[in-house]
């Protein structure tokens, strides 16, 4: 491990101080954002995380090496590679790693490199899910998977309605995984404050996700928790244009026939094109915010396991 893992000073020293830490993925930089959006937005969201007084540490793969926390230059490398970068989930860690490739890790990747490394919160803009279709595509996120089986929170604005959500919601109840609304009653749906469908339990401050959070470990559950965070008001989106431009957007992923790993980027790509940026400008903020939250939550967390 010791080889293929390289955690960078700054965040060395801060875990082992017990200091609070917060991991990002970098997909987002190289597959779910434009250049140069991209490297601002997470040079941006690392600054707002330090605001909190917690370290930031991006994650991803770089010649074959796992990396926890990114220097400004490797962030500038991934964004200006963008989809040239292997996406890599927990099956593409073996490979990646043998043909020493730059990789960038999704949710479930930075999972397993947040908890290898010691790093138990987590923040981005939304995850995979079940998709739409899933009955016959059997199209399911393997970050469903790794919040099942890998003790990490994922502090996000909960999952695109490119998805199928209810099923979404149905496999991470089936799973066990605790899906908690911040500060609201039901689970957002990325773009919009409203899914129709509720949170398992509300959570109105930094500590009370904290001491959730705690909880499950002492209870020696390996599960993940999903701290699904609402996109601020006044930058969330038209239902109705947006639900539009989903529906456009998936009739022609499917009639370009683009499946598996390409399909997300691939939505996300046409949905900022679609809505002009305006999509791309929400997407944004709401990471902001869930930067910010995630940096309030490790905080109190670190406090608690002192
Ligand atoms: N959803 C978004 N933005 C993203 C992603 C999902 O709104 O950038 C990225 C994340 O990295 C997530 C991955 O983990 O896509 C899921 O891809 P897949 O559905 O292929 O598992
Ligand atoms: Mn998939």
């Amino acid at each position: 491990m010791k080889n293929i893992l390289h955690i960078s000073d700054e965040v060395r020293s801060a875990l082992e101080a017990g200091k609070p830490v917060v991991a990002l993925e970098s997909t987002i930089i190289s597959h779910g954002m434009p250049y140069p959006q991209n490297v601002e937005t997470a040079l941006k969201v690392e600054e707002i995380i330090r605001q909190q007084g917690a370290v930031p540490a991006t994650t991803a793969i770089i010649g074959g090496v796992l990396k926890c926390g990114l220097t400004t230059e490797e962030i500038e490398y991934l964004g200006k590679k963008g989809l040239e970068c292997t996406k890599c989930s927990r099956r593409d860690f073996p490979m990646a790693i043998a043909k020493k490739l730059d990789g960038a890790t999704t949710v479930a990747g930075t999972m397993i490199i947040a908890h290898l490394a010691g790093i138990k919160i987590f923040a981005t803009g939304g995850i995979g899910g079940v998709h739409r279709g899933a009955e016959k595509n059997m199209d399911i996120s393997a970050d469903l998977e790794e919040l099942s089986q890998t003790p990490v929170m994922v502090v996000c604005a909960g999952a695109k309605a490119i998805l199928d959500l209810p099923l979404t919601r149905e496999y991470l109840e089936t799973k066990g995984v605790p899906v908690l609304g911040y500060g609201v009653d039901e689970m957002p749906a990325f773009f919009t404050r409203e899914s129709g469908l509720k949170a398992d339990y509300r959570v109105d401050d930094p500590k009370e996700a904290a001491l959730a959070f705690k909880a499950q470990r002492d209870m020696g559950f390996n599960t993940g928790m999903l701290m699904t965070n609402p996109i601020p008001e006044e930058y969330a989106m038209d239902v109705a244009l947006i639900n539009k431009t989903i529906e456009d957007a998936l009739r022609e992923a499917d009639e370009k026939g683009i499946k598996g790993k390409d399909i997300t980027p691939f939505l996300l790509d046409r949905i900022q094109q679609m809505t002009e940026g305006k999509s791309l400008k929400s997407n944004i903020e709401l990471v902001f915010n869930n930067a910010k939250v995630a940096g309030q939550i490790a905080k109190q967390l670190s406090e608690l396991e002192k």
